[in-house]
This record gives structure tokens, C-alpha cells and sequence, in this order.
């Protein structure tokens, strides 16, 4: 009884640390393979092609279900998430920027907050063994995410809690520590909603399916080639990203804005003008995106999208 007093408290102490350190939410799942029939869709999907070219999707697609297979004596996982709504809205005129990219990259971020709570754990558990995920990893972080209880995925394909919305990034830390799982989230809770449905310019999103084909968070950002001509004329003024599926979820509306400035989380306001773009350098691309996801689409694919945006508006 003493015992699992102890091993009790060791989840509320986790949760603690976590918020302190800036998490908006945190979780905790064990390591089983995720089931629920998700690795079967998950191949389905593929096998539909609807990945796109992302083949680093096909490469690990069993293991993404599998945290052991990421940390072979993995017992836990502590999945946390940031809530990135922005405190401003969007300059007007601007070509449009997904608001996470406008953050410090949350790699980094959401990496070394792990580190912390890893850190953590050392002092409580001698024999800690760990690994961090932050979406670079082959695992399904939003089913996990259900399984920890977080939230529910929408039909925005999103993982979408119902105080804090869609508006999340997350970050997982698989340990070998025994920790007690919280209540998984089994259900959907759109109801009769559709609105992410309609919201999208390009028909990426249906009832139950997502095709990455013709999304254009990844035409913008993971594409490499050309942009056929159907969608390019769809794209408006997205530089980078997309996201206008978030911005119409009832869920979004309500949830509270995004105030991490003292934990080194804030989001610049910029305003990015077509021309301005347009003429970039290499470097004053490189300068531009310092310390933000948006270098990793690199200045070829961010002229290319530029390029498309201008003749959009005309
Ligand atoms: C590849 C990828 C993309 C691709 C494909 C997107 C997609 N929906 O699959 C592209 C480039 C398009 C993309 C875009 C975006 N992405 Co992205 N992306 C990923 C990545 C690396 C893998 C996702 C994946 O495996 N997709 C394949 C599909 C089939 O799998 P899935 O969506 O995970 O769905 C599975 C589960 O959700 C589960 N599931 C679904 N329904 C149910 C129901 C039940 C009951 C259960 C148990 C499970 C379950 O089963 C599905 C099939 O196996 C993840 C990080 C990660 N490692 O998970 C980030 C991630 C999903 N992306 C993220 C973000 C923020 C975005 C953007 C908002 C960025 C932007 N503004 O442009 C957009 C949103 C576009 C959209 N509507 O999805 C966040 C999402 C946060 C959130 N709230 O959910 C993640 C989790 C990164 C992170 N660490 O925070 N992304
Ligand atoms: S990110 Fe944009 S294009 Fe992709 S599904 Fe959402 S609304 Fe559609
Ligand atoms: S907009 Fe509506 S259907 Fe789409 S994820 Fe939000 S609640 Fe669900």
C-alpha cells in the first residue's frame, strides 16, 4: 500500500514539473503498442498514397505504434503539449505564416523542457533509461496523445482538447520508469460539425480521411518539386503552412491565448510583404528564419511558394 502511495505520487509530481516548466498539458500512457486497429488505417492510407511523398512516413510505419521499438525497455511515456494560440492577430496584408513558425522552433523548445523533467526523474529512479520525441521520431504522437488522455483527433486530423483546442504542439519522453496511465480519450467529439471540412481550400479533408496530396501545409512546406496548377491556384497568399482548418474549430475560438514569454516562448509579429520576399537574398532568407522551423523548407522552396502567392493576389 506504502508502495503504490509512492508510485501515486510520482505521476502528480511529473504533472507539477511539467506545468511549471511552461507545458499547458500533460499526460501519461504505458508503452503497449497502440491497437485499435490504427496500424492497418495507418497502411491503408499509405497504400492510398496519401502521404504523398513523404516516404519517411512508409519507412517506419509498424514502429510508429510501437514506443519499445524507439526505447526497448520502455514502460511509460509522459506525453506534454504547448498550447501555441497566438496573442495577436496576424498583421493585415501579410502573406500568410502558420503561426507556430512565428514561435522559436518548438523542437528546441518542447526537446529541452524534456530534458528537465528527465533530469528530474534521475534523482527519483537510479536506474532511468529514456528517449525524447518531438515529431522528428517514427511515432504516432497524437494517437499516443489520446492514449494519454489529452484530447481527441478532429476532423481536422488534429489532436484537439476541449480547453485548449487544436492550437498544440507535442513532445513525448519514453522511460523505462513503471508509471500509473491516465484515462485514454476513446471518442470524437465533433458531432455534427464539419466546419475544417468546409474551411479547406483544397479539399484535403473529407468525413474520415486526410489526403496530404493536396494539403497545402505540406505543398508549402514538404513538397520539393512543382505545384500543379489546380492547386497552386488554391494556395492564396500561404508562404508557409496552413492553417486554416485550426482557425474555423469552435474549439479554437474558446481557448485561451498562448502567454509564454517567460519561459522563453513568444511569438514575433511580422509582416511579410510579397515584394520583400521576392527580392530575399540567400542570407536575408537565412536571416529571416533564424531559430524557426521555416529554415528547414529552405529559400528554394519559400521563393517558389512566394512566386505562387503573387500571382494569386493578382
Ligand atoms: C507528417 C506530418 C504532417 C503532414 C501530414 C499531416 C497529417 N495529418 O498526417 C503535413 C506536412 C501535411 C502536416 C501538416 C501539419 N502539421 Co504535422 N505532422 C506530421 C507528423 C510528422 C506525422 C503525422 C502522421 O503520422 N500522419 C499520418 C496520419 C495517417 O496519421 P495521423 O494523422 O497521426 O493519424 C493517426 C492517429 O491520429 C490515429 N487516429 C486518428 N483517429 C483516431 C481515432 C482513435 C480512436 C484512435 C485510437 C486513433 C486515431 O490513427 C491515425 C492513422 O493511423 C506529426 C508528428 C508525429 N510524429 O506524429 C506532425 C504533427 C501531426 N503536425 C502538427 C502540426 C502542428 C501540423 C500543422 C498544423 C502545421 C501547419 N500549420 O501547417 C499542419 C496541419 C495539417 C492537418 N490538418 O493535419 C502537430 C499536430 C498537433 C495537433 N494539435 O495535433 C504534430 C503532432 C507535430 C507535433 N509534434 O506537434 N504534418
Ligand atoms: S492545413 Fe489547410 S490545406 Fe491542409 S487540411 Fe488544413 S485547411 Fe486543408
Ligand atoms: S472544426 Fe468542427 S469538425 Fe473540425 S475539428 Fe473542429 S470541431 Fe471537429
Amino acid at each position: 500500500m506504502a508502495d503504490k502511495l509512492k508510485t501515486m505520487a510520482i505521476e502528480e509530481e511529473i504533472k507539477q514539473k511539467a506545468l511549471s516548466l511552461g507545458f499547458d498539458l500533460v499526460g501519461i500512457t504505458s508503452a503497449d503498442d497502440i491497437e485499435c486497429g490504427q496500424v492497418e488505417k495507418f497502411k491503408e492510407w499509405l497504400k492510398a498514397d496519401c502521404n504523398a511523398e513523404m516516404a519517411f512516413l512508409e519507412k517506419d510505419a509498424e514502429k510508429r505504434f510501437s514506443p519499445v521499438s524507439i526505447l526497448p525497455t520502455a514502460k511509460s511515456v509522459i506525453c506534454v503539449a504547448v498550447n501555441y494560440k497566438l496573442p495577436q492577430s496576424a498583421p493585415k496584408d501579410s502573406l500568410k505564416i502558420a503561426s507556430y513558425a512565428l514561435y522559436p522552433d518548438y523542437h528546441i523548445f518542447i526537446r529541452e523542457k524534456l530534458l528537465l523533467i528527465a533530469e528530474f526523474l534521475k534523482s527519483k529512479y537510479e536506474n532511468l533509461k529514456f528517449k525524447i520525441c518531438v515529431d522528428s521520431s517514427p511515432l504516432a504522437e497524437k494517437a499516443l496523445a489520446m492514449r494519454a488522455g489529452l484530447g481527441f483527433v478532429g476532423k481536422n486530423r488534429l489532436l484537439t482538447n476541449s480547453k485548449f483546442g487544436s492550437f498544440l504542439l507535442f513532445g513525448e519522453l519514453i522511460t523505462n520508469m513503471p508509471l500509473k496511465s491516465d484515462k485514454p480519450i476513446e471518442r470524437q467529439e465533433c458531432g455534427n460539425c464539419r466546419k475544417c471540412i468546409d474551411a479547406c481550400p483544397t479539399g484535403a479533408l473529407t468525413e474520415d480521411g486526410f489526403d496530404a496530396r493536396r494539403c497545402i501545409s505540406y505543398l508549402t512546406i514538404e513538397h520539393k518539386g512543382r505545384i500543379g496548377s489546380e492547386l497552386k491556384d488554391k494556395m492564396d497568399s500561404h508562404l508557409f503552412g496552413c492553417e486554416d482548418c485550426l482557425k474555423v474549430c469552435p474549439y479554437n475560438e474558446k481557448a485561451p491565448l498562448c502567454k509564454k514569454q517567460k519561459y522563453g516562448f513568444a511569438a514575433r509579429k511580422v509582416k511579410v510583404e510579397i515584394d520583400t520576399v521576392l527580392n530575399w537574398s540567400k542570407e536575408d532568407f537565412e536571416n529571416f528564419a533564424d531559430g524557426s522551423p521555416i529554415k528547414r523548407t529552405g529559400f528554394r522552396r519559400i521563393k517558389r511558394n512566394a512566386l505562387i502567392c503573387k500571382k494569386n493576389q493578382g
